[in-house]
């Protein structure tokens, strides 16, 4: 009954360029607002080594080809490329990808670069920021670097990763940095200014490079109302609002939609629209929307007068907090949570894509899908990872239904290939199909170990079905 994965499917898997490559400030690397914090949120490591990824990534491209990856999703490090953010280029930056993207096609694998993943270059940090239009335009310059020098090797293009998430809790996360007194408000025009940068980035991407292809990639989730109470209802709608259709309306239609618009009005944190932006948005077309989903939100009404955020330390990119009069996100009763405590939920990865899919029409690939655990590096050197294996295989069952229900989609790129550095709960909570042998303090060997999932994975891509 279940239609087959596409036959040119693109099976891949993802990293980001901070997480995994480590050599922070070397071979003329600028810092980047991850390298300058001192004071990291609670739990998070630093990424100075991170998975040492710069000097093994052949050894780590071999292990993907191994795996038959036909394709793979990373990300280059702005402070690579232009260590201060909109001055001079660094060749040896410039050299890294081109010997990294080489080597991805000599293997027959496919590149998926996102050229921005929350790695804001520190010295536009000190000019302000996104809130100012120094870093829009930095961005799209940088954009066009990327463009000339790898434009004609790569075909899938990702924008910015995760901005809805960097705009609502990235301080917290300690991706983005506020710098004013009215932090909502400066977050909202770094967001109208992040638009800006993607959508004169899209258009470049089109005139230079017809042929290839461009999307957004934000973190996108399914969002059920607590209870069939209208109330409960209304707020699900607020949340899907603010939370998933501000984001993809502007990178897919250049346009707030209007219950988000009247809560940012209402709230005083609407930005400053200048004359002629909305042309600019209207006039960049994605050819694909790219998402990141881990699980779904379900939210209850939360009346004024009534603190909601019940959960306001644990919240986090997949833990909801409330908002006073506009939503209170509560646990799904049904659902069961990962070590982490997020909730697992891949029926709701259903209802996303097809969510996405009626709402734009626009093929989609999922640039970010997965289970951090913790696993554990056996005597014998496997990782008898199967809760992972189970998480997949749920996940791209419901992905074979979505195909089944009409969706069109290109590829699934789950997080992640090789073991990195979580965001923001330190090295113990790992993603990867390959182990990374060292702790939080303990560098080790960081000697790669392929886990279980690293067979099933090998498996499955080679029969395209599920095993
Ligand atoms: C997404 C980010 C990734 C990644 C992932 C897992 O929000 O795009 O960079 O880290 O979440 O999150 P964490 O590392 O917090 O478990």
């Amino acid at each position: 009954r279940l239609k087959p994965f596409p036959q040119d499917f693109l099976w891949s898997a993802s990293t980001s360029a901070y997480q995994v490559e480590g050599a922070w400030d070397e071979d003329g690397k600028g810092p980047s607002i991850i390298d300058t914090k001192t004071d990291l949120p609670e739990g998070t490591s630093d990424f100075t080594v991170a998975s040492d990824h710069y000097h093994r990534y052949k050894e780590d491209v071999a292990l993907m080809a191994e795996m038959g990856f036909t394709a793979y999703r990373f990300s280059i490090a702005w402070t690579r490329i232009v260590p201060d953010g909109d001055g001079e280029v660094n060749p040896a930056g410039v050299k890294f990808y081109h010997d990294l993207i080489d080597e991805l096609l000599a293997h027959g694998i496919e590149p998926i670069v996102t050229m921005f993943h929350f790695d804001t270059p520190a010295a536009l940090n000190e000019k302000g920021g996104w809130a100012s239009r120094t870093t829009t335009d930095a961005f799209v310059r940088y954009a066009n670097i990327l463009f000339d020098e790898y434009g004609s090797k790569v075909k899938y293009w990702l924008t910015i990763n995760e901005q809805n998430m960097m705009i609502m809790l990235g301080v917290k996360l300690g991706i983005i940095d506020a710098l004013t007194d009215n932090p909502a408000r400066e977050l909202m025009q770094a967001n109208h200014n992040m638009f800006l940068a993607q959508a004169r980035t899209m258009i470049a991407s089109h005139e230079k490079f017809p042929e290839n292809k461009i999307g957004p990639a934000p973190n996108i989730s399914y969002v059920y109302p607590a209870s069939p109470k209208p109330e409960d209802v209304i707020a699900a709608d607020n949340f899907n609002s603010i939370r998933n259709w501000l984001y993809l309306d502007l990178a897919v239609r250049g346009e707030y939609n209007s219950v988000a618009w009247a809560y940012l009005e209402e709230k005083g944190i609407a930005p400053e629209i200048a004359e002629g932006d909305l042309e600019v948005l209207r006039a960049a077309k994605p050819d694909f929307i790219a998402f990141n989903y881990y699980n779904t939100s379900t939210v209850a009404d939360a009346p004024f007068g009534e603190n909601p955020d019940g959960r306001g330390a644990d919240a986090d990119q997949q833990i909801a907090a409330g908002e006073e009069g506009v939503y209170k996100a509560v646990d799904n009763p049904h659902l069961v949570k990962t070590q982490f405590g997020w909730e697992i939920d891949p029926v709701g990865m259903r209802m996303t894509y097809r969510a996405i899919w009626d709402r734009y029409r626009l093929p989609l690939i999922v640039t970010e899908n997965g289970l951090g655990a913790f696993d554990e590096l056996t005597e014998d050197g496997r990782v008898h990872d199967d809760y992972r294996i189970e998480y997949l295989r749920r996940h791209l069952e419901q992905t074979q239904e979505a195909i089944t229900d009409g969706v069109e989609i290109l590829g699934y790129s789950p997080w992640t290939a090789i073991d990195l550095v979580s965001t923001h709960q330190g090295v113990a909570k790992r993603y990867g199909f390959v182990y990374v042998d060292r702790t939080e303090d303990d560098l080790r060997d960081l000697a790669r170990y392929r886990k279980d999932s690293f067979y099933w994975y090998q498996e499955l891509i080679r029969t395209n079905e599920l095993p």
